[in-house]
């Protein structure tokens, strides 16, 4: 029992993160590029022009993660990198980075796992309309296609979209994230709508260009539900909780099955349909077709979750979190529960094979006398859902793979360094790397595939 073994353990970064060379071998500028220029946009006005340099220093990062016997790995391609217009012209400097990288991987032994999409748009594609422009659709079409007539060759697995979630609310709707444009709800339900047709192109165009057989799946984001108890009761309000569907539309984009379910059934919630009907784009019966080309894996990112007992009033509640609740440094609640509840009930919803594409902490990591990275704090939240994951595996859900946030501490979006989400730490004076106590952690549970967690 346990993992399977062929279990993907892993980690995952994305390039806007990592790669700095913003400037560098011909690649484009995108979103983020513009973004983070502006004074008062992120903290301490940090950009990611150079992050942690991964641009020149990915063999050395590809050592570390061979050191610890990673099996897998989770990038992300920087679009505007090897089609600086977001069209039309290929920078085959950019291709040659992520072609070195790749097999870096493989001669390591790594698996490459490519996203396609961890929210880098091109800065042209932008202002011809971005999310809002039907174009999009081919635009994101044509850049699959040219990944996998790339890269197919060599890498098998694939991610289209990565939290659609924050690329639409942070970016779209708060406005907190690149571009950081606040727009009318309407224009945001029709970018989720072309966001979620571009995937469907990009599943097409990445298996029409294949070189050999191909995995292709999605990466949204979700906060799950975990029930207060074991009652029968409470273990259905919060699945009922995990899948519904916001009434605050400031906040409609923080949802599960808006985002996957017209992408694995090929139909929007019904509850959606009724409570943001005034809010729709026109949604063809050719659209949910486009949106729901088969794929091969279910991917989640998955950091926390709520508590949910079944109401006096037949309806999912929220159990309020206790004084002095376990959070990480960035405030966010530690719950393992949701990495046994999550991944089992988007398991019995959706029963396609499960990623964990994403799952971390941040820590107030610092260099201790000695010279390392203490980070306790880290290696238990890491046990506990992991352990919690494991009995999801054990208890029936398929579960494949499991990347954490992040190989490295990076560019942490509107917090800048400021935060450390790393099994590495990162010296951003130096560009000096350390493994923490962590990495070293990690390895010996890959060793183990699990075993250690008892
Ligand atoms: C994502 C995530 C990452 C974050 C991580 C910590 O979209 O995949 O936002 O990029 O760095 O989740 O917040």
């Amino acid at each position: 029992m346990g993992f399977r073994k062929d279990f993907a353990w892993g980690a995952a970064t994305s390039s806007y993160q990592i790669e700095g060379a913003a400037y560098e071998d011909g690649k484009g500028w995108n979103i983020w590029d513009v973004f983070c220029k502006e004074e008062g946009r992120i903290f301490s006005s940090h950009t990611g022009d150079i992050a942690c340099d991964h641009y020149h220093r990915f063999r050395e990062d590809v050592e570390i993660m061979k050191s610890l016997g990673m099996k897998a790995y989770r990038f992300s391609i920087n679009w505007a990198r090897i089609l600086p217009m977001g069209e039309g012209k290929v920078n085959e400097k950019g291709i040659m980075f992520y072609s070195d990288l790749i097999d870096a991987l493989l001669e390591g032994g790594i698996e490459p796992f490519i996203t396609l999409y961890h929210w880098e748009l091109p800065y042209e594609l932008y202002k011809k309309g971005g999310w809002m422009n039907e174009d999009m659709v081919t635009w994101f079409g044509e850049y699959a296609a040219l990944v996998s007539e790339r890269f197919s060759d060599r890498v098998t697995h694939f991610f289209t979209l990565n939290e659609p979630q924050c690329f639409v609310g942070l970016g779209f709707l708060e406005g907190v994230h690149a571009p950081g444009v606040t727009a009318p709800v309407r224009d945001t339900f029709t970018m989720s709508h072309i966001a979620l047709k571009a995937h469907g192109m990009a599943v097409k165009q990445l298996r029409e260009h294949a070189k050999q057989d191909i995995f292709v799946g999605y990466a949204p984001t979700g906060t799950m539900s975990y029930p207060d108890s074991d009652k029968p009761e409470d273990i259905e309000a919060a699945r009922l909780h995990l899948f519904s569907l916001p009434d605050d539309l400031s906040q409609w984009t923080w949802n599960v099955s808006w985002w996957s379910d017209p992408v694995v059934f090929g139909e929007y919630p019904e509850e959606g349909l009724k409570k943001y009907r005034e809010y729709l784009p026109t949604i063809t019966k050719d659209d949910m077709k486009l949106i729901s080309q088969p794929i091969d894996s279910y991917a989640q990112n998955i950091y926390n979750g709520h508590r949910i007992r079944m109401g006096a009033d037949g309806k999912p509640e929220m159990v309020k979190r206790y004084d002095g609740f376990p959070k990480t440094a960035l405030d966010w609640p530690v719950t393992p529960e949701c990495l046994y509840w999550g991944p089992k009930f988007l398991y019995d919803r959706y029963q396609l094979p499960i990623y964990i594409t994403e799952n971390g902490l941040s820590c107030h990591d610092t260099v201790s006398v000695d010279g390392q990275v203490h980070d306790p704090n880290r290696i238990d939240f890491l046990y506990r859902y992991l352990k919690c994951l494991k009995q999801a595996a054990e208890d029936g859900s398929d579960i494949k793979g499991y990347f954490q946030w992040s190989l490295m501490d990076n560019f942490e979006w509107h917090s800048g360094y400021a935060e450390r989400f790393g099994l590495v730490y990162v010296d951003y004076h130096t560009q000096k790397r350390i493994i923490k106590d962590s990495g070293y952690w990690y390895k010996k549970l890959i060793e183990s595939n699990g075993d250690i967690l008892i």
